[in-house]
């Protein structure tokens, strides 16, 4: 037989929104069930739990993480821990998760944790800069699936006027360059906007290099 060409890749071209790319709907329907169901054995290895801010407040996110760091908060404050809560590893990187990475970073270094952020129909998560990460020319990579989010994009610096725009199942989003350091945050998740998860809710991966 002679070999066939590979498929063209047809993924979609990135709207610039404040150097932040959003990439609609990178990932197929298809794409989306088979990674829900390897989040699923994530998951059952790594359970989500609900992190407690430094000031004794429960988040309305709950959490869990795969790959080398996941990120915890407790009393003690925020960190990257190499062990989950209840003392394991985490679980290694999905390898379709890997792929994106190296599709979409523009990075040649790989992601040392995929942080899985689970959104009930109250979550959200208020403006905040990633920088808990020792490298900030590497990126942070972002995976929306399930329900409809609002994701607000802010400024470089505290305050300031900022920009909305909904993130759907499927939809990736690169932060890096000069916005790496962008304030961000979801104001809210809009419920039974997504058919992918029976029971509903939002997951976001955020994949980031940390050393
Ligand atoms: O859920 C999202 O889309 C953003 C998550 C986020 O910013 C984070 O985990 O640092
Ligand atoms: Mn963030």
């Amino acid at each position: 037989m002679p070999e066939m060409p590979e498929p063209p890749d047809s993924r979609p071209d990135p709207h610039d929104i404040r150097g932040f790319l959003h990439y609609p709907g990178w990932l197929s329907v298809d794409e989306q069930r088979e990674l829900l169901v390897i989040l699923r054995q994530v998951v059952a290895q790594a359970p989500l739990f609900t992190p407690v801010t430094p000031s004794g407040r429960n988040m309305s996110v709950r959490m869990s993480a795969a790959g080398r760091f996941g990120w915890i908060s407790d009393r003690r404050g925020y960190r990257y821990s190499e062990t989950h809560p209840n003392g394991q590893p985490w679980p290694a990187i999905p390898q379709p998760v890997r792929k994106l990475w190296d599709a979409v970073s523009g990075c040649n270094r790989p992601p040392e944790c995929c942080l899985i952020n689970f959104y009930g129909p109250d979550a959200k998560m208020g403006l905040h800069q990633d920088r808990d990460e020792a490298d900030f020319n590497a990126p942070v990579v972002s995976i929306s699936l399930g329900d409809d989010a609002l994701f607000r994009i802010g400024n470089i610096e505290r305050g300031g006027a900022t920009e909305s725009l909904w993130l759907r199942s499927g939809d990736v989003v690169v932060m890096g360059g000069p916005a790496r350091l962008r304030y961000h945050g979801v104001d809210r998740v809009k419920p039974d906007t997504c058919a992918l998860m029976p029971k509903g809710g939002r997951i976001n991966l955020t994949l980031r290099v940390v050393t």
